[in-house]
């Protein structure tokens, strides 16, 4: 895929509008027709998250777990978002999603997408395909999002802090209301079994244990030498080094601005929210998060 940043410079800020019920932008549903008929393969594994919760650290981890001894080349030519395509993206030009994944030779094929449950393309459940999803602290979230949404062209401009954290609890980011992606996943638990969820602290704590349970869902059994040197490898200082991690080869993201491997923390959202936007907050999370089955955690 070649990425023209000629054509970047011609990029404007998009607007988002309401689709089907759900905030998005023209990136995500214009090959919406497209990607709805998405024909999956029963090996597919597919990696769900709203956005910023973890999906590059699990993409990797996967891709490391099925590739690393077979296509030892992949690591450091192939970028994670070409090995672990993004489905629903399409910027003229530049990327489709879509035909990076048709175009995928590896068996099985790992497809990232940040699509709330109501949105996935109907083959993946028609097909029993396995997904992962990673949910990660709304507050820690809202953080990395907001960076994100600095530096990288392809999301609406976030404006100021204050009135982002305002629109986060208003549910209007790209993708939609975290509240309703984490727990609309959650619930879809209880009628699809091949759904393995797991959250972002989990993984910090203790990385070798989630790669365990992950392993366990995906049928795999690496040693546990395997495991641990797993467990190293997609440390956050490990990732943010490596190019083919880190998305320093897209031209769409502004690293002066900020990172992509940003911090990679648990409670890095004490650096940014005030004690009242805090009270605020958590005021307006209990009336949305009304499971009691879901809980997350903001610090380890
Ligand atoms: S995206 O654009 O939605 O695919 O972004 P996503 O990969 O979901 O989230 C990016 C955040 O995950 C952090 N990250 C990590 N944290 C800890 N360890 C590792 N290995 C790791 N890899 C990615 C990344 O730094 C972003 O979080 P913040 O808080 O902004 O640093």
């Amino acid at each position: 895929m070649s990425m023209n940043l000629e054509k970047m410079e011609l990029l404007h800020r998009p607007e988002l509008f309401d689709f089907h019920g759900v905030s998005m932008i023209h990136y995500f549903t214009d090959n919406w027709d497209n990607y709805q008929n998405f024909q999956a393969r029963p090996d597919d594994i597919l990696i769900a998250t709203y956005p910023k919760a973890g999906t590059t650290w699990v993409s990797y981890i996967l891709d490391l777990l099925y590739f690393r001894e077979s296509q030892e080349d992949r690591l450091t030519t192939i970028p994670i978002y070409e090995r672990v395509p993004f489905l629903e993206i399409s910027v003229p030009g530049l990327f489709s999603g879509k035909d990076l994944v048709d175009n995928l030779t590896t068996s099985p094929r790992l497809i990232k997408t940040h699509l709330p449950v109501q949105f996935v393309p109907k083959s993946f459940w028609e097909q029993n395909c396995r997904i992962v999803y990673v949910a990660r602290n709304a507050k820690d979230n809202m953080v990395s999002f907001y960076h994100f949404d600095r530096m990288n062209k392809v999301e609406p401009e976030p404006g100021e802090w204050s009135s982002f954290f305002q629109r986060f609890l208003d549910g209007k980011m790209v993708f939609g209301s975290w509240y309703d992606h984490v727990n609309g996943w959650w619930k879809k638990k209880e009628t699809y079994s091949k759904l393995h969820y797991m959250f972002f602290e989990d993984l910090a704590e203790n990385t070798g244990q989630e790669i365990d349970k992950l392993c366990n869902f995906l049928g795999l059994s690496p040693s546990a030498k395997e495991v641990e040197t797993l467990s190293s490898s997609v440390q956050f200082d490990n990732m943010k080094k490596d190019k083919m991690a880190n998305y320093s080869t897209t031209p769409v993201m502004d690293f002066k601005i900020s990172p992509f491997m940003r911090k990679g923390k648990v409670g890095d959202w004490k650096n940014h929210f005030t004690v009242a936007q805090n009270e605020v907050f958590d005021e307006d999370y209990k009336k949305k998060m009304t499971d009691p089955t879901l809980q997350f955690r903001t610090e380890i």
